[in-house]
């Protein structure tokens, strides 16, 4: 038996686990104890206890595949593989001589920062594009442009082992005991020494509970209404001179122009818009206002509407307005979803930046990364590249011509599948995964990938932590890391530039050119069990466990944005009469790739549900356990309904995990202006029963 020590690969908390192997196969999972560093303090979530089931399941992808014209697949040696790939990309880009957006790339907050930074070098250096972004978009982009325009970093302020410090706790969209169980565990710790918890979230998650129980305050505001209820909430901090003028006057501009936004939005008016009494309001106000530190964490609550930013932003208002950014146990916590989606967005996985947010337009950062990746300035992508839902766009008008996704699973993760089913049937399709999905089944070549227990690595996790992917055991089959796959096809295509030997060859040329990376090597993270947070300029930094220390906020001054509150785009009207909320279970993960191939995961929610009040049901005649259909004016599915208290009357809400009953058929792909994130949060739609 042997034990190997790595970073687990479903959440963004970062727990440290031990995989157990035997004969080259993973057969359990171990939580690292104390005194060993963990995030998850000597515990894991269910999904890390079943990590090792999905790993060495029988229907991983072990050979490439290409698609012959009768739609069979074909299996195939790597070399046939990857010539295919080049040569269809070289003879996209002859035929499209000069346009740079012609391909695009989705890179993956599964895989390593390694890959990632691979990735996004193969679009601009070989492919010639900015046109590269992964499910950040769909996920904290709103985070990374709001926090980026209030602070100057778009990424956590703290860290999680100060949650338990905190005197007050506000979760504002964040159902986080179940979607980052860890952090939710501190949150409880917190409750213990008792730290009053305010929770805002349409459904009565878990922590609402214990919040009411716990001398606390639950909201449940209707969805797409959080501007109102947080200037609702600053207008009595305000009004009852609750503020830290000194922090505001010290460190922050544009209050006064913020003051007079937020003053039109009495507690009233808010409690008209959200649907939450007064007093609750004004009683939230107070805590927050009077308490020495407040820690607030939000995450797809916030960050999944059209108006995305102006959430973020709020957010960042509020916490600069009561002076809690800069200190310990404070500041503004979008809980990051992903294992490594921080690292995805760190290395420059996004179409308008390389690693580090230096942005692609910039001529001497773009000299730097030419001359870094020996490459000729001039043949760069000057311009922005697309994004997510724009790339799925412009392959249904057919400007984007190619498309390589590497561990995403767009068909279902990407709002209205229709329309994505049809764009992506359009584009010459690569996908580069662990598993047969439903846009691999879309694809023309299928490119098998070794999982993160069958290769070496780093993750960042949520609080910007960076540690160490180990490989357990060997790739499963043919199957090769993704690094590695997508050297082939540079080389193959004439650039050698990606030729490394090993990950940590490129985690070195990332410290080079990536100042908040700096003094992250190999080295000191295998010395450093704790791994090293963000920013970390040089080899003698310890790493920053909180940003903006003392008010200096990485922009200079913290920026108060004045922000009138705009509804959703979709509201439900007679024809469509609910409004559909969709997110996640504890038991699964995203498109359920890997957790439905999770025994223990599966067996315990084996197929897909619609909450729906007891109510609503009632009035509509619906049963537990009945099968109803749910319409959009996207599209319909069928699925099984379950009454519920966590919902409201005229809410319902799908779990986005299941392929027979997928809620993105449903969604809206209405998008943030800035943030081009997509509206999951909020659409209209009909319950119709099935006979
Ligand atoms: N088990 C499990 N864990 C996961 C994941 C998973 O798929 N499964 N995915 C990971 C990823 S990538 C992410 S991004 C995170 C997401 O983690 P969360 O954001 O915590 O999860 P969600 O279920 O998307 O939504 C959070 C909450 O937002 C509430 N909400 C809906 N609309 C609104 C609104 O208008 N305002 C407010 N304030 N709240 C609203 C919902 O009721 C829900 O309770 O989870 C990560 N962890
Ligand atoms: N309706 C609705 N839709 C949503 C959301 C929502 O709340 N509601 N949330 C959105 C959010 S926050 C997110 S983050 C996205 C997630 O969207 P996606 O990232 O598209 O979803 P995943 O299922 O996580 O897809 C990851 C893929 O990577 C594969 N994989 C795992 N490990 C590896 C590896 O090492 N290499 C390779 N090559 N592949 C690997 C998995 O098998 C899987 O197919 O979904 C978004 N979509
Ligand atoms: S909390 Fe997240 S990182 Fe920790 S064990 Fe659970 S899924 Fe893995
Ligand atoms: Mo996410």
């Amino acid at each position: 038996m042997n034990k190997t020590k790595t970073t687990c690969v479903y959440c963004g908390t970062g727990c440290q686990l031990w995989l157990k192997s035997i004969n080259g196969k993973v057969v359990d999972t171990k939580p690292v104890m104390p005194p060993s560093f963990n995030p998850g303090r000597g515990k894991l979530c269910i999904k890390g206890w079943s990590v090792h089931e999905f790993i060495n399941h029988p229907d991983r992808l072990t050979n490439p595949m290409i698609k012959d014209i009768n739609g069979q697949w074909e299996n195939v040696s790597w070399g046939k593989a990857i010539d295919y790939i080049s040569d269809k990309f070289k003879k996209i880009m002859e035929e499209n001589n000069g346009n740079k957006k012609i391909i695009g790339c989705l890179s993956s907050a599964k895989c390593t920062n390694e890959e990632n930074y691979v990735m996004q070098n193969f679009a601009r250096a070989v492919l010639k594009t900015n046109n590269v972004d992964h499910c950040a978009r769909l996920c904290h982009s709103s985070t990374v442009v709001g926090l980026g325009a209030s602070f100057g970093s778009g990424a956590m302020t703290n860290s999680i082992e100060e949650i338990v410090d905190a005197e007050v706790i506000f979760l504002i969209g964040s159902n986080t005991n179940e979607q980052h169980p860890l952090i939710g565990a501190r949150v409880l710790e917190a409750l213990r020494k008792g730290a009053r918890l305010i929770v805002a979230d349409p459904r009565v998650i878990p922590l609402a509970e214990l919040a009411e129980d716990n001398n606390g305050i639950a909201m449940h505001h209707r969805p797409g209404t959080d501007v109102a209820l947080l200037n609702g909430i600053m207008n009595v901090i305000i009004q009852e001179n609750m503020h830290d003028e000194q922090f505001i006057g010290k460190h922050c501009e544009n209050f006064d122009v913020f003051k007079e936004e937020v003053m039109k939005m009495t507690p009233q008016r808010a409690s008209l818009i959200t649907g939450v009494p007064e007093e609750k309001i004004i009683e939230a106000a107070r805590i927050i206002g009077k308490g020495k530190n407040t820690y607030l964490i939000y995450s797809m609550g916030i960050t999944q509407h059209s108006n995305g930013v102006d959430n973020v932003k709020s957010t960042a208002n509020l916490q600069m307005l009561c002076g809690n950014v800069g200190r310990w146990a404070t500041g503004v916590n979008p809980l990051r979803g992903q294992n490594n989606v921080q690292g995805a967005c760190d290395m420059g996985a996004l179409p308008n930046v390389f690693t580090g947010y230096q942005p692609v337009n910039n001529k001497e950062i773009q000299q730097k990364f030419a001359s870094e990746w020996g490459i000729d300035q001039d043949e760069m992508d000057d311009e922005t590249g697309l994004t997510v839902m724009e790339m799925i766009d412009a392959a249904d008008q057919g400007e984007l011509k190619a498309l390589y996704v590497m561990g995403e699973n767009p068909l279902m993760s990407d709002p209205d599948s229709n329309h994505v089913r049809e764009a992506l049937q359009k584009t010459f399709l690569v996908v580069q995964d662990i598993f047969m999905t439903p846009t691999a089944e879309l694809a023309d070549v299928i490119l098998p990938a070794a999982s993160f227990a069958e290769k070496e690595g780093t993750f960042t996790s949520t609080e910007r932590r960076v540690q160490i992917v180990r490989k357990a055991i060997e790739p499963v089959g043919n199957s090769k890391a993704d690094w590695q796959i997508i050297g082939l096809i540079a080389e193959k295509m004439g650039y050698s530039g990606l030729n490394y030997q090993k990950s940590s060859e490129i985690l070195a040329e990332i410290n080079h050119i990536t100042p908040i990376y700096c003094g992250i090597t190999w080295e000191r993270l295998q010395e450093n069990e704790a791994g090293l947070q963000w920013p970390c300029p040089n080899i003698n930094h310890p790493g920053t466990v909180y940003l903006h220390k003392d008010g200096n906020f990485s922009r200079g001054k913290g920026y108060f944005s004045p922000i009138s509150f705009k509804g959703p785009v979709e509201l439900p009207d007679d024809e469509f009469p609910f409004v559909l909320s969709t997110g996640r279970t504890l038991w699964h993960f995203h498109t359920g790739t890997m957790s439905r191939r999770s025994k223990t995961l599966n067996e315990r929610v084996p197929e897909g549900y619609v909450e729906i009040s007891k109510v609503d049901a009632d009035r509509l005649y619906i049963k537990e356990k009945e099968m109803v259909k749910v319409i959009t004016r996207r599209g319909e599915i069928s699925i099984k309904a379950r009454l519920t208290h966590k919902v409201s009357p005229g809410l319902i809400f799908i779990p986005f995990h299941f392929e027979e009953a997928a809620a993105n058929i449903l969604t809206n792909a209405a998008l943030d202006p800035i943030a081009k994130i997509p509206e999951l949060k909020v659409c209209a739609a009909q319950i119709k029963k099935i006979q």
